[in-house]
């Protein structure tokens, strides 16, 4: 069916708008919004496949329920692109992601919609479970609470801890679980077989769909739904005995599976569902990527695609004349199973990010020896622990911004039993367009306190190597941080060399300033020289200190000994981090000298490019040789 494009939505600002049209508008609605998300997103990227899947729930959430007073919660976010749309983001949707821009993820300050800020996953259920408990305890009992999440997210304990609670509660809860099979790779682990089960077993489905059958008689009759629940329950529990059902074991009275792109089937459903009482679930399946064929097909590709060619689905990629640089995340993956082929100890483990951390690369190779267990990185990192009991070498792979989750692992699971897991920490420093829940901010103030614990993070690809290989004979507990992104090493696969841990190295000498980088952030520096001209190459010393636990010592009384004007430069939280450490060892030593922390404040940065908030923080190129300038008698 050919659409006139926008007619429909053009008219509408908000869901008060969208209740205005008639149920017949909503089937070519959720055409135009779709056709809306397609044309944006290619032109100006963002998150795809997701979004396409909930076009009909999106709709039929705020065609049923009276948002923003009852309110919805989106598990991740990242599926929230119509919900933004239609709740008034609509004319400067081309601003998504983009520095200055609105968010990719709900967020509240940007909107009375956006019931709850996210970006990591698993959150929704227990974020809408106490909204639900303390608008109860307040008097309100009217007022409707709907966490939608994914089936990938759905595997994290978190959402399983917010289940066990709201089982027992009598909450204004519902929960609609968006089934696609899908997380960013294929979904994983023994719940995804479970949906699949329940969503194909031919009794389950003829009872499940004899009780909406009799719901909807006894609907026309004017029964209350409450009434017809309890009455069709009985008769369900009984019929179903032989087959249990996990959601509702945990006392959540489950509904479904329905088809999530049935946008009439969903509103009548969602407003039989308002009226049943307690904490619910509604199982709707729904395909990553609807209605765009290339994104249907392959839904890890599409997941963020980039920018394309909406008529041919050809996903724009830049051509280059000469060899470029590879991803950090690929030197990690080819490095990996290089070194895994070499030593049959070592094992890979990922949270649900085969593709994003490039651990899919040994996971192809060495099927039984790399595992993706699921958005579940606490678990992935006690997994790791466990194997490493057994005399095994895991690389626990986890983005920085995610390892938050695992923070209590880390230090009772790992380091204080001395483990040898090797931890690398990809996305460490800015993320870029996906904002502050998933800046990699924290994790050397984070990790350099706990004990036993190393803190690495190369320069380049070839530092990124050698580091991994040293932290195979390494035996204790090894943190490994990257950035997003291109190295610097367009032949990159050198031989790797052992490191000693903890030494750093000097990158270029200089007589009147120091300045200590660690990490990729580093290669700023020369260009900052190159900025600031004249005597600035013979004036400016550079270490790139490759550790910030162990320190090496022996070179910062070196630095401290020569320069009594130090500069420090991190992509990662100034307070705490690695400034901090080096500020630490003046103060502990003795010294004085004046020294210049740069890295990323205390406050919460938004999302832009990597060096558009690298320049807001003072710590791009330029921000580097105006500190050098003011600390130096070196003029910009
Ligand atoms: C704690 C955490 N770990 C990992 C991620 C990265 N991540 C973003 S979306 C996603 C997949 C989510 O799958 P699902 O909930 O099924 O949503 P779908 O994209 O399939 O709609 C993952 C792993 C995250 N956002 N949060």
């Amino acid at each position: 069916m050919m659409i006139k494009p926008g007619i429909l939505l053009e008219q509408i600002n908000s869901p008060a708008d969208l209740r205005k049209l008639p149920p017949a508008d909503l089937v070519q609605f959720c055409d135009e919004l779709r056709q809306f998300i397609i044309d944006n997103v290619s032109v100006y990227g963002g998150h795809f496949g997701a979004n396409l899947g909930v076009v009909e729930l999106t709709v039929a959430l705020h065609y049923a329920f009276n948002t923003p007073t009852d309110q919805l919660v989106w598990d991740v976010g990242h599926q929230a692109y119509g919900h933004k749309i239609l709740t008034g983001r609509k004319n400067n949707f081309h601003t998504n992601r983009y520095y200055g821009g609105i968010s990719g993820f709900p967020k509240r300050k940007e909107s009375e919609y956006d019931t709850f800020g996210v970006g990591h996953s698993s959150t929704s259920i227990s974020a809408a479970l106490g909204m639900a408990i303390a608008n109860q305890y307040q008097g309100d009992t009217e007022r409707q609470h709907v966490a939608i999440i994914g089936d990938g997210s759905m595997t994290a304990g978190m959402a399983f801890e917010a289940m066990n609670h709201a089982g027992f509660t009598n909450s204004n809860l519902l929960i609609i679980l968006n089934d696609n099979c899908m997380a960013i790779d294929p979904n994983v682990g023994a719940l995804k077989d479970y949906l699949t089960d329940i969503t194909t077993s031919k009794t389950y489905n003829k009872v499940k769909s004899d009780v909406w059958n009799l719901l909807g008689k006894l609907s026309k009759f004017g029964t209350s739904a409450q009434d017809i629940v309890s009455k069709v329950e009985g008769a369900l529990k009984s019929a179903l005995l032989h087959q249990s059902n996990l959601f509702e074991s945990l006392n959540l009275r489950y509904f479904g599976p329905v088809d999530g792109h049935d946008v009439d089937h969903l509103v009548s459903i969602f407003n039989d569902l308002k009226s049943i009482p307690g904490p619910k679930i509604l199982h709707c399946v729904t395909t990553k990527g609807k209605g765009y064929g290339p994104a249907e097909k392959d839904q890890t590709k599409w997941h963020a695609p980039g920018l394309f060619d909406k008529l041919t689905g050809a996903i724009q990629k830049k051509v280059y004349d000469t060899p470029q640089p590879p991803k950090y995340q690929d030197v990690f993956g080819h490095t990996l199973v290089e070194l895994a082929r070499e030593n049959h100890k070592i094992m890979g483990v990922t949270p649900a990010m085969p593709s994003g951390s490039s651990m899919n690369i040994m996971m192809k190779e060495m099927p039984d020896r790399a595992f993706d267990v699921g958005i579940a990185e606490q678990h992935a990192v006690t997994f790791s622990a466990g194997m490493a009991t057994q005399g095994l070498i895991p690389f626990c792979n986890i983005y920085s911004t995610f390892m938050q989750r695992a923070y209590d692992q880390v230090i009772h699971d790992v380091c204080l039993q001395n483990l040898h897991v090797i931890f690398c920490l990809d996305r460490a420093g800015f993320a870029g367009a996906d904002g502050p829940t998933h800046h990699g901010a924290y994790d050397i103030a984070y990790m350099r306190c706990i004990p036993n614990m190393v803190v690495a993070a190369p320069m380049n690809e070839a530092e990124l190597r050698n580091m991994m290989f040293t932290a195979t004979s390494y035996n204790g507990p090894f943190s490994i941080r990257y950035p997003r992104g291109e190295g610097v090493m367009p032949n990159w696969r050198l031989p790797m060399e052992t490191q000693t841990v903890g030494k750093g190295r000097m990158v270029k000498y200089g007589t009147e300033v120091a300045i200590l980088t660690i990490g990729h952030i580093g290669n700023y520096v020369n260009e900052a020289i190159e900025i600031l001209g004249g005597d600035a190459d013979n004036q400016i010393a550079h270490f790139d200190m490759r550790y910030v636990k162990p320190l090496d010592e022996a070179l910062l009384h070196e630095v401290f000994g020569n320069f009594d004007r130090v500069i420090t430069i991190e992509d990662g939280c100034i307070q705490g981090g690695f400034g901090s450490a080096v500020l630490e060892f003046m103060s502990d030593k003795g010294y004085t000298a004046k020294v210049k922390r740069l890295g990323i404040p205390d406050r919460v940065v938004e999302h832009g490019e990597q060096r558009e908030l690298h320049a807001e923080c003072g710590f791009d190129p330029v921000g580097i040789a105006q500190t050098i300038a003011e600390f130096t008698l070196v003029h910009v």
